[in-house]
C-alpha cells in the first residue's frame, strides 16, 4: 500500500545503511530532499545508524519484519511533537481542540476502546513460570494466560511481515522512571502509530537523556508494536481487532504488540513493561512492580507520609492520589496514578517507590472539578482526549462533567449528535485523557526523586457494594498478603468484561502478573526477611463503593476519603485507642473517624459493619479460589492465614 499523500515526511536518517534502503518509499525518498522549513537539521544522534549497536540491532530486524516506509528516532522535541501532531491530523486521527492550548481529540475505532486481557500471553519456556497450574484439568486459569516460544513465532509471523507498509516506524527511546536513576528502567519501542508516539511522549520520559543513557550501556527492554491492517479497517484509526495479540517474553525483556492502539495495548511503557515485565525484573532483583498509585499525606501537625494504593481498573487511583481535602490542614500531593516500583532502601530500612511514569492516563467519566479538581486542571493543556464528547465551543465532554453552558452541543464519542438518550454516552465508558503529571497543582516536590519516597502505608481496595468494610486493618503483613490475595472488585470497562460480576483481582494485578502469581505471593512475603532489618509498610484494605439497599453508596467518597486516610495515618503512628479487632482485622472503634462537616452524615454503623455470614461465605470464596486456581503454587503461611481468618469467624 502507498504512503497516503497526507503522510508528514519523518527525517529518514539521509545515509541510512544500504541493506535497509528498498524499504524506502519513493515519496519519502522525495521529501528527504525538500524538508519542511521546520524541521531544521538534528543532531547525528538521531538518526538509527548512531544507535548504540544493540538498540540498532533491534530496530534494523524490526524495519526488516515490518518493512516500514521511513524510520523516525524520536528525539522528544517540541519541534518533533509538532511533526507527529501534524500528521496525525493530516490522518485525521486526531483534531485541535481550540477550547485548550495544545491538546487534541482522537476517536478510535469503535472495537480498539480498552486493553484485551483475552490476548494477552506471557510467553515462557515451562509454562508455571508464567501461570499457576489450576488443581484440575477441567477448571479454566484466570490469572493470565500463556503461550510457548513457538506459538508466538508462529503468531509474529502470521501478523508482522510486512505490516508497517507506506507507514512511518517511530523509534521511541524511552525511560520508566527519571533517566539514570538508580530504580528506573530503560526502553526502546517501535510503532507505526504517530498517536502512540505523542502519547508515549507524554506518559513516559522519551529522547535525547535516555540515547545517551543507552550509548552508557544501558540494558533496555524490547517493545514492538504495530497497530497491524485488516480488510476493513479505517484509514484515521488502523487496528486489527480480530487478531489482536499482545506477547511478553519476561526471559529476554522482549514486549510485541499487534493489532491495537489503544491504551495499555500499544501505549508499551505502561501495563507491558511496568508491571508485566516490570515484575518478573522485580522478582529476580528483590523488588516489587505494582499497580499502584502513591501520595504523600501531610498531616494539619506538618507530619508527611506516603502511602500507596493498589485499585483495580477504574477503581479511583487517580481519584485518590489526586485528592483534595476535605478535611481543613491536610495536604495530599501527588506522586504517581497508576504505577509503583517499590525497593528496599537501606538508609531509611523502608520500601521506595517510584512512579515510573510521567503522565497520567485517566478515565474520563466521572471526573469533573468537584470530584477531582486537579485532574481537571491537569488536563487544560498539552493533553490527549481519546473517545470523549466534543462540544460545538471546542472542548471535551463525558458523562459526570458539568453541564456545557447553554446552547453548546456535543458531538459523541462516534462522532454523532449526542441526545443523551438512554445507552447512548457522549463518552465511550473506558473513555481518557493523557495529561503531562508535571500539570498537576498538587504534584509533589519528590516525585521525580530518583531513589523514591518512602512508603508507610500500602491499602487494597475495589468495588464491593457489600459486606466489605469502608475500612479495615490487617494484623500483620503476613496477613496483609492474604488481604491482597483475596482482593474482588466489580468488572468495569477497562477492560472486555462485560457487566459488574464481582472478580477475583488479586492485588489489583490479575491482569498484569508477568509471572505465576502463586510465586508473587511468595516474592511478597519474603520481603520480611530478604533485607534484614525492615520497617514494612501496614496494609489496609478501603471500600469507597459500599451501597443500601436503593443501591446508593453510603460512603461521599473523593475528598471525603481523607478521614479514612486520617484513620489510617494515626494506625502508621500505632494509635491503639481508634481500633477495634474484627475476625477480617482491626476497624475504626466507633466515634474514631473524623467526619466533622460531613452533613448528611453517613451511616457508619452499616459502612463499618463486617457481617459474619457474608464473611464466611467471602472466605470460602478465597479459599476455593486459591486451591482450585493456584493449587500448589499457594504459599504455606498464606494457607494458614486463611485458616486463622476461618477460625476467627467461626
Ligand atoms: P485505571 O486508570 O483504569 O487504573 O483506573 P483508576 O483506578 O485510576 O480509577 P479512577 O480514579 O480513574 O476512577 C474510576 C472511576 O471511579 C471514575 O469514574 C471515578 O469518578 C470513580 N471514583 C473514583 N473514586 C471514587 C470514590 O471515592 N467514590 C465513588 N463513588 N466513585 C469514585
Ligand atoms: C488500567 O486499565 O488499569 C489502566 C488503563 O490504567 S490501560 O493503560 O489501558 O491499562
Ligand atoms: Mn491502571
Amino acid at each position: 500500500m502507498p504512503p497516503t499523500p497526507t503522510n508528514v515526511p519523518f527525517e529518514f536518517y539521509s545515509a541510512y545503511d544500504s541493506d535497509i534502503e528498498p524499504c524506502l518509499s519513493n515519496v519519502v525518498k522525495a521529501s528527504l530532499k525538500k524538508k519542511p522549513d521546520y524541521f531544521a537539521p538534528r543532531t547525528r544522534n538521531f538518526t538509527v545508524k548512531n544507535l548504540p549497536a544493540s538498540v540498532r540491532a533491534f530496530v534494523e530486524e524490526s524495519v526488516e519484519l515490518c518493512r516500514p516506509s521511513d524510520v523516525h528516532v524520536m528525539d522528544g522535541s517540541e519541534r518533533e511533537n509538532k511533526l507527529i501532531i501534524e500528521k496525525l491530523i493530516n490522518d485525521k486521527t486526531i483534531v485541535k481542540l481550540t477550547k485548550y492550548k495544545n491538546s487534541y481529540l482522537a476517536l478510535t475505532d469503535p472495537r480498539d476502546v480498552a486493553r484485551v486481557e483475552s490476548r494477552t500471553f506471557i510467553c515462557t519456556t515451562n509454562k508455571s513460570d508464567a501461570i499457576p497450574t489450576p488443581a484440575n484439568p477441567s477448571i479454566k486459569g484466570s490469572l493470565g494466560n500463556w503461550m510457548s516460544l513457538q506459538d508466538l513465532e508462529k503468531a509474529v509471523d502470521e501478523r508482522f511481515p510486512n505490516c508497517m507498509q507506506g507507514r512511518t516506524m517511530f523509534v521511541i527511546p524511552f525511560s520508566m522512571g527519571p533517566v539514570g536513576g538508580p530504580m528506573s528502567k530503560i526502553g526502546v519501542q517501535v510503532t507505526d502509530s504517530p498517536y502512540v508516539a505523542a502519547a508515549m511522549r507524554i506518559m513516559t520520559r522519551v529522547g535525547e537523556p535516555v540515547i545517551e543513557n543507552l550509548q552508557e550501556g544501558a540494558d533496555f527492554v524490547k517493545a514492538l508494536h504495530s497497530v497491524g491492517r485488516s480488510p476493513n479497517m479505517i484509514p484515521s484509526w488502523p487496528c486489527d481487532p480480530e487478531r489482536t495479540i499482545i506477547l511478553h517474553k519476561p526471559e529476554c525483556n522482549e514486549i510485541i504488540s499487534y493489532g491495537s492502539g489503544y491504551g495499555g495495548n500499544s501505549l508499551l511503557g505502561k501495563k507491558c513493561f511496568a508491571l508485566r515485565i516490570g515484575s518478573t525484573i522485580a522478582k529476580r532483583e528483590g523488588w516489587l512492580a505494582e499497580h499502584m498509585l502513591i501520595v504523600g499525606i501531610t498531616s494539619p501537625h506538618g507530619d508527611k507520609k506516603y502511602i500507596c494504593a493498589a485499585f483495580p481498573s477504574a477503581c479511583g487511583k487517580t481519584n485518590l492520589a489526586m485528592l483534595e481535602s476535605a478535611l481543613p490542614g491536610y495536604k495530599v500531593e501527588c506522586v504517581g496514578d497508576d504505577i509503583a516500583w517499590l525497593k528496599y532502601n537501606a538508609k531509611t530500612k523502608m520500601l521506595h517507590a517510584i512512579n515510573p511514569e510521567a503522565g497520567f492516563f485517566g478515565v474520563a467519566p466521572g471526573t469533573n472539578w468537584k470530584t477531582n479538581p486537579n485532574a481537571m486542571a491537569s488536563m487544560q493543556e498539552n493533553s490527549i482526549f481519546t473517545n470523549v464528547g466534543h462540544t460545538s465551543d471546542g472542548g471535551v465532554w463525558w458523562e459526570g462533567m458539568e453541564k456545557p453552558a447553554e446552547g453548546i452541543t456535543i458531538t459523541d464519542w462516534l462522532g454523532k449528535p449526542y441526545t443523551g438518550k438512554a445507552g447512548h454516552p457522549a463518552a465511550h465508558p473506558n473513555s481518557r485523557f493523557t495529561s503531562p503529571a508535571s500539570q498537576c497543582p498538587i504534584i509533589d516536590p519528590l516525585w521525580e526523586a530518583s531513589e523514591g519516597v518512602p512508603i508507610s502505608a500500602i491499602l487494597f481496595g475495589g468495588r464491593r457494594p457489600e459486606g466489605v468494610p469502608l475500612v479495615y486493618e490487617s494484623f500483620d503483613w503476613e496477613h496483609g498478603v492474604l488481604v491482597g490475595a483475596g482482593m474482588r472488585s466489580e468488572a468495569t470497562a477497562a477492560a472486555e468484561h462485560r457487566g459488574k460480576e464481582i472478580m477475583h483481582d488479586p492485588f489489583a494485578m490479575r491482569p498484569f502478573f508477568g509471572y505465576n502469581f502463586g510465586h508473587y505471593m511468595s516474592h511478597w512475603l519474603s520481603q520480611q526477611t530478604r533485607h534484614g532489618e525492615i520497617k514494612l509498610p501496614k496494609i489496609f484494605h478501603v471500600n469507597w463503593f459500599r451501597k443500601d439497599a436503593d443501591g446508593k453508596f453510603l460512603w461521599p467518597g473523593f475528598g471525603d476519603n481523607i478521614r479514612v486516610l486520617d484513620w489510617i495515618l494515626r494506625r502508621v503512628d500505632n494509635d491503639c485507642s481508634i481500633i477495634e479487632a474484627t475476625p477480617i482485622g482491626y476497624v475504626p472503634k466507633e466515634g474514631s473517624l473524623n467526619l466533622e462537616g460531613l452533613s448528611p452524615q453517613p451511616d457508619m454503623k452499616k459502612l463499618l459493619s463486617v457481617p459474619k455470614d457474608f464473611w464466611k461465605k467471602e472466605a470460602e470464596s478465597i479459599e476455593k479460589y486459591l486451591k482450585e486456581q493456584i493449587d500448589k503454587d499457594v504459599p504455606a503461611q498464606v494457607l494458614n492465614q486463611l485458616q486463622a481468618l476461618k477460625e476467627r469467624l467461626s
